[in-house]
């Protein structure tokens, strides 16, 4: 008999929603139910019973109030974009791009791996709304796991509680969330998605990515599938708000692949060249848009998420300071270097390295440790992670629970390239903007396992979430085009340029915000450009460089468009359109053409 904590309250008169908690209860067999209700009691007992088992520590609380820390296993680190499949009927649907399993498949798979995993533990029920409780564009979770570190991200990257059991209802929709820790074995770790059933399953995880079900594995994979029914886009897209001194706000998205900084462009500091201009940035979202053509024919976006689960090493005062601020308190670090006097360090930090420490591993660590190769030993490692409520950044957005959320006016492709791509480009309307994040490259980072740098063809940052066949996926964008009375601008851009020697030609952090001020003026049409085959790109005199000195000959190389090497990067774009086949929009081959015309190919 399954003993219940006794919160009865929250339980609803859902019936489908019950049935399903039963059979998962019935498959996983765990010894206690708990509902997760969002109140502080219920969170602070959790923490000591996880501190108390080991899961967590409480990390020195006059230093770092409300903060935790946590380590994953050492494999699993990472999202396992091997281990994620998104499972359909037909295997055409999931597309080229996908890992593809059969729905009966995956269920047998991971629920022998689930079968009596949570005997001796608690099933958390965890009841969530991504989005505004209330809000028409907010979609409802339901996460089921085994893990009290899950319900602590949870409860700061999404909005947890009664509301959300209130506002669903007896027979609202919700997407049934299954995560397990199983024995967190990586030869029994399935990321499954059932688009077709609106249902996630996850297991032999605890790595964030793969295990806070309301982020990638509903806020995109099955947002992405529901989206393109309903009419609107899920997107692997920041929100940043740009403010005048007369008041005006405008915003803009942007898809960029993980770690490439996004999070770091959503809080900027105005660069003190440009702060006689008086212009203050409103955070709105650092990594998901979910994004819909209101009744003004115009495009709209909401953050489904309320917190942010950035990247922790590279995180500093210059880098982003306000960062810093929003993870000084109520935090939870991810494998970062855990110090002598319960607090945290890691590369590339504000602190020097402390002479002592216990490394992400759990191993002892001082600086300058070398492995047998002698590659240096890191404390933290590199994809180590903060997850904070957004509200505690200095610049979060008024307008954040807003159900209507705001206008978007330019949307920004970009990645991390050494070479080609210049500093930014502006597309020549949307069908060519299209194409641009369809064909869009970027080096991989240690977001994702596999080889660090390597050139991964990654269309509108969303090859890890697109959760249908991408050839619809860029057909519904065509579509969206159309159906927009007007269409935000698209651009493209690259802050990782490196000269011959490997330096970066473009500094970045606060300094892009030169470039989004090129880009809102391009919107409006108040500045000037030069054709290229590729697109618009700015003159150099038209990016406000007052109190920026670059290089001599720098910022021409940042802006210069190799007709040859993109000849080269077009074979790129051939071989990665053909792997749709048939099922391509006929316009992209069309953007193909005009686009090797005007290269001279
Ligand atoms: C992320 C990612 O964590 O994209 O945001 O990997
Ligand atoms: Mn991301």
């Amino acid at each position: 008999m399954i003993e219940d904590n006794g919160e009865l309250e929250l339980k609803c008169d859902h019936a489908g929603l019950n049935r399903w908690i039963d059979s998962m209860v019935r498959m996983c067999k765990p010894d206690k139910l708990e509902w997760i209700d969002g109140s502080e009691e219920q969170k602070q007992r959790l923490t000591r019973e996880a501190a108390s088992a080991g899961e967590i520590i409480i990390l020195d609380q006059k230093k770092l109030p409300g903060c935790l820390y946590h380590r994953t296993a050492v494999d699993d680190v990472a999202r396992t974009e091997e281990l994620t499949f998104i499972c359909t009927a037909r295997l055409g649907d999931t597309g080229p791009t996908n890992n593809w399993m059969s729905p009966d498949e995956g269920y047998r798979r991971a629920g022998e791996i689930f079968k009596g995993s949570m005997k001796g533990r608690t099933m958390y029920i965890i009841p969530f709304s991504m989005g505004p409780i209330g809000s028409p564009f907010s979609k409802i979770g339901i996460e089921l796991t085994d893990s009290i570190y899950v319900v602590l991200n949870m409860l700061i990257m999404t909005r947890v509680g009664k509301q959300v059991i209130d506002h669903l209802g007896p027979d609202g929709e919700f997407t049934r969330c299954l995560h397990g820790t199983a024995d967190r074995n990586i030869h029994k770790r399935l990321i499954l998605h059932f688009p077709q059933d609106n249902t996630i399953w996850s297991v032999g995880s605890g790595y964030g990515g793969n295990v806070l079900l309301g982020k990638k594995c509903l806020s995109l994979r099955i947002a992405s599938f529901v989206a393109q029914k309903e009419g609107w886009m899920a997107e692997h897209m920041l929100i940043l708000g740009i403010e005048e001194p007369s008041g005006r706000i405008s915003y803009v998205s942007g898809a960029f692949p993980s770690a490439c900084g996004k999070t770091n462009l959503t809080m900027l500091v105005p660069p003190d060249g440009l702060k006689e201009k008086g212009y203050r940035i409103w955070t709105v979202s650092d990594d998901i848009a979910w994004m819909r053509i209101d009744t003004d024919g115009m495009l709209w976006a909401i953050n489904p998420e309320a917190g942010i689960f950035g990247v922790v090493p590279g995180t500093n005062s210059k880098t982003n300071p306000n960062a810093m601020i929003t993870i000084g308190k109520n935090t939870i670090y991810t494998n970062t270097l855990l110090k002598l006097d319960g607090t945290v360090w890691w590369e590339d930090g504000d602190e020097l390295p402390p002479s002592d420490g216990i490394d992400w591993k759990c191993m002892p660590w001082k600086p300058g440790m070398a492995d047998d190769k002698g590659k240096p030993i890191y404390g933290a490692h590199p994809n180590s992670r903060f997850t904070a409520p957004i509200a505690q950044c200095p610049t979060a957005s008024f307008r954040l629970d807003q159900p209507h959320g705001v206008q978007i006016s330019a949307i920004i492709f970009g990645g991390r390239r050494a070479y080609l791509p210049p500093l930014v480009f502006q597309s020549f309307n949307w069908t060519h903007g299209v194409y641009v994040g369809a064909t869009m490259r970027s080096e991989r980072t240690a977001a994702q396992q596999g080889k660090v740098g390597e050139i991964r063809w990654d269309p509108m940052a969303m090859i890890p979430f697109c959760g249908y066949n991408m050839a619809d996926y860029f057909d519904h964008w065509l579509d969206i085009g159309r159906r927009l009375e007007q269409q935000p601008t698209i651009f493209h851009i690259n802050w990782f340029r490196q000269d011959e020697n490997g330096d970066y030609l473009w500094p970045g952090f606060r300094e892009n915000l030169r470039i989004i001020e090129w880009i809102l003026a391009r919107c409006r049409g108040e500045v000037g450009a030069v054709e290229t085959p590729i697109g618009y790109v700015p003159k150099p005199e038209d990016i406000d460089m007052t109190g920026l000195e670059l290089p001599e000959g720098a910022m021409e190389k940042l802006l210069e468009v190799d007709n040859k090497a993109w000849l080269e990067e077009l074979k790129v774009h051939k071989e990665v359109l053909e792997k749709f086949g048939q099922r391509l929009p006929e316009e992209l081959w069309h953007q193909y053409e005009k686009f090797r015309e005007r290269l001279g190919g």
